[in-house]
């Protein structure tokens, strides 16, 4: 079997995303995801100009050695465009094997270890009574773990707190909207919306929280401290980890179990955090992180040290990320928990697909390959918008992070 010919698709069904399309001589075709919320166009000239003209007349079936190809071939190594393009290439190759093979992709990955992928969805409002309402509907469509954001009491905007709560977006049409920000706010204010929520839904829920990389080490440790007595499932980014190091500070002073990862790419961003074990969930997700042919061997590192994994899964990852990363989900022995924001209809209508959400857990589906589509016809009918991600400043004007 020989590559024939690759395109990429660049269509907008309420948000941005970047599908790379692989064609065989055999007539089988495969899907990756590519898109990189806010910088999608970069990847997909990255892919069309540099990467798909090396594809044509390889064998699809060498998923090692066309990562090792366009990995090492690039010379200049990993970063969010070029490890996004990768896992674009690497998805749909394995999308290409399983459909080749008659079987779905997990088969592929050491068949399914367990029943069903857990995961959380994300409850939101814009003050502690709001979210707790929030959290209520979501237990009442099964889900068995959810993230919990809350506005904080002058602030005028918060990360995690939208509009449309089933389909949170952060991402807006136009420039970079611009979010504020206080540290003190928001440490005396979080803990209130656990103590809330472990009163009114008692401690069976999985309760999980997103800091969105906003505090310091010893800051993070603080929160993590006075969250202890509701037990959270994970507390997530809650320092930026550029330097790994930083989590030792946050480890040192709380029991609150500790996930990173949604922006790393490449398994040197977490080694550390790994093999010291500094974290308990790593969120790295097929997508950002190089592809399944990558992320299986950084959860092969993560096992021998007791993490487990944590897929990122917001809007921003389409179905055919979502797709790999639920095949991903069911077959590695240290899956944790996967993220699981629910996609509009008019994205599903663009990529429909096998996968279907019941009692708290996602299931891939029986589909060979990865069992997910990508509708050409209306994705032309959608074109690319411009939008961005906020920027976040504090209070005094200091550009922050988001
Ligand atoms: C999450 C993430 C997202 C990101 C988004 C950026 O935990 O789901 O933090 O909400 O902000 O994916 O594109
Ligand atoms: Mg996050």
């Amino acid at each position: 079997m020989k590559i024939r010919d690759a395109k990429v698709f660049v269509c907008c069904p309420g948000r941005n995303f970047v599908t790379l399309k692989i064609w065989t001589d055999q007539g089988i075709y495969g899907l990756g995801d590519a898109t990189l919320n806010g910088r999608e166009l970069a990847v997909a000239s990255y892919l069309s100009d540099h990467v798909i003209p090396c594809l044509i007349g390889r064998d699809p079936s060498q998923t090692e050695d066309i990562w090792q190809y366009l990995y090492r071939g690039a010379y200049w190594r990993r970063g969010p465009v070029t490890m996004s393009a990768i896992a674009a290439v690497d998805m749909a190759l394995w999308d290409i094997k399983g459909k080749a093979l008659n079987t779905p992709v997990y088969n592929l990955l050491g068949g399914k270890s367990r029943t069903g992928v857990l995961v959380y969805g994300h409850a939101n409002g814009q003050d502690i009574e709001q979210t707790v309402d929030e959290v209520a509907k979501y237990k009442e469509m099964g889900y068995l773990a959810i993230r919990a954001q809350t506005g904080i009491p002058g602030l005028p905007s918060t990360y995690g707190v939208a509009g449309d709560k089933l389909f949170y977006e952060p991402a807006e049409k136009g420039l970079p909207p611009e979010n504020s920000w206080s540290t003190e706010k928001y440490l005396l204010h979080v803990p209130k919306l656990f103590e809330a929520l472990r009163l009114k839904f008692g401690d069976d829920l999985h309760l999980l929280h997103d800091v969105h990389h906003r505090l310091i080490p010893i800051e993070a440790a603080r929160l993590g401290k006075s969250l202890e007595p509701h037990h959270l499932f994970w507390l997530e980014d809650a320092v930026t980890a550029e330097l790994q190091e930083g989590f030792r500070i946050i480890r040192k002073h709380t029991t609150t179990p500790l996930a990173v990862g949604e922006v790393f790419n490449a398994v040197w961003d977490a080694h550390i955090l790994i093999t010291e074990q500094l974290i308990d969930y790593l969120r790295m997700t097929v997508v950002h992180s190089g592809g399944l042919t990558h992320l299986k061997k950084i959860a092969a590192l993560a096992e021998i040290y007791h993490v487990r994994t944590g897929s990122h899964g917001a809007t921003d990852l389409s179905p055919v990320a979502m797709a790999a990363a639920l095949h991903f989900d069911i077959s590695v022995n240290n899956f944790g928990i996967q993220e699981y924001m629910r996609h509009t209809k008019e994205t599903d209508e663009v990529f429909p697909h096998a996968y279907s959400f019941a009692n708290g857990y996602l299931h891939p589906g029986d589909s060979p390959g990865l069992g997910v589509d990508y509708d050409e016809v209306l994705g032309a009918k959608l074109p690319y918008e411009r939008a961005y991600l906020p920027v976040n400043r504090k209070l005094d004007g200091t550009m922050f992070n988001w």
